[in-house]
């Protein structure tokens, strides 16, 4: 039999996002049942072209489920996460809750599938949406060339702080559109007002600086970038250096990237394994005008990579820029293909 899915958080930022992934993939699912808090609970949504109505998230939504996904806050789910793992469910979870805990391995099916089967809590954690915005290209370069340094400067969507984010930017937009703003120091902080979760305006603007701050000056964000792709790519000392920026920019997260290799590197090669890479398009044609930009990949599946050059006075390194959807790839569509992997599985087995 197909094994039964319980989506999690079903009607939030990711949650809605996935039920499009769940329409639109080839159908692996029995049942699928949409979990939500108990506010939500009664709501009727549209999953593979069916109305199905939400069901309040305790301990009876797992109920003869296989897998579930888990779209919801961190806290949320630290509590529910392992109380569904104890009934048997394999959770594929998008928090941030148990990304590092050594039991818990941290997947991206075109970089590192086999760690999926090792998993003793029954959880398999889904990376942070700026890991994942680039990780997949990275991973493909590591695979020839052998990676031994990363830094990388992020330029994150407000969708990343979910809808509170985009709604800011949308009000602030609205405050600037047509006015003379961003001339005189304070003009735009003046005229938007509540920066909503944002430490800082975001209409015409740029903010350096995502998530928490923690020691020494890094911010959450940052340090998630470092740890998360240390876990997934199997280098558990790879230097790693991030600064996290958010930019008015509603869905896609890009990236530059300054990656140093153990060989030498051309352009050529480089250009050979991103064009045949499993989930990356290389648009890499500057002379014509063609890179990657929010606006031309958001709403699409692949990490999108251009700008690549070797760098000018080191032969191992290499500088890119690369474009990835937040919601899809970032968190939805990944979170789903670690699920496929798992119904392979139990189907198999
Ligand atoms: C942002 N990357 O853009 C964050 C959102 O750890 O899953 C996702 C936070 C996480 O603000």
């Amino acid at each position: 039999r197909k094994p039964n899915l319980a989506v999690v958080g079903a009607t939030g930022a990711v949650g809605t996002v996935m039920l499009g992934i769940l329409s639109e993939r080839a159908d692996v699912w029995g049942e699928i049942r949409l979990v939500a808090s108990a506010r939500s609970a009664g709501r009727k949504l549209i999953v593979r072209g069916e109305e199905t109505e939400v069901v309040a998230l305790e301990e009876e939504a797992f109920d003869g489920i296989d897998v579930a996904m888990f779209d919801v806050p961190d806290e949320v789910s630290a509590r529910w996460a392992p109380i569904a793992a104890a009934k048997g469910v394999v959770v594929v979870d998008n928090s941030g809750a148990f990304r590092m805990d050594a039991d818990v391995p941290l997947v991206v099916p075109e970089v590192n599938p086999h760690a999926v089967r090792v998993r003793p809590r029954g959880i398999i954690a889904n990376p942070n949406c700026t890991t994942l915005s680039m990780i997949v290209a990275i991973g493909a370069l590591h695979a020839e060339f052998g990676l031994s340094e990363l830094i990388v400067s992020s330029y994150q969507a407000v969708s990343g702080a979910g809808k509170e984010g985009v709604d800011t930017l949308r009000s602030q937009l609205a405050a600037v559109a047509g006015t003379e703003l961003g001339t005189a120091p304070g003009d735009v902080r003046r005229a938007v007002g509540d920066t909503g979760p944002f430490p800082a305006p975001m209409a015409l603007n740029v903010v350096p600086f995502a998530g928490s701050l923690r020691e020494d000056g890094w911010t959450s964000e940052e340090l998630k970038v470092r740890n998360e792709s240390r876990k997934i790519l199997g280098l558990p000392e790879l230097p790693v250096t991030a600064t996290c920026v958010r930019v008015p920019v509603i869905t896609t997260h890009s990236l530059t990237v300054h990656a140093r290799f153990e060989k030498e590197v051309t352009v050529g090669r480089a250009h050979d394994i991103l064009r045949s890479a499993p989930g990356v398009v290389l648009c890499d044609n500057p002379a014509e005008g063609e890179f990657p930009t929010p606006a031309d990949a958001v709403g699409t599946d692949p990490t999108w990579v251009g700008r690549v050059r070797r760098s000018m006075d080191d032969a191992r390194a290499l500088e890119l820029f690369v474009c990835g959807d937040n919601l899809r790839k970032g968190a939805a569509l990944n979170t789903a293909q670690i699920a496929e992997v798992v119904a392979a599985e139990l189907t198999s087995s």
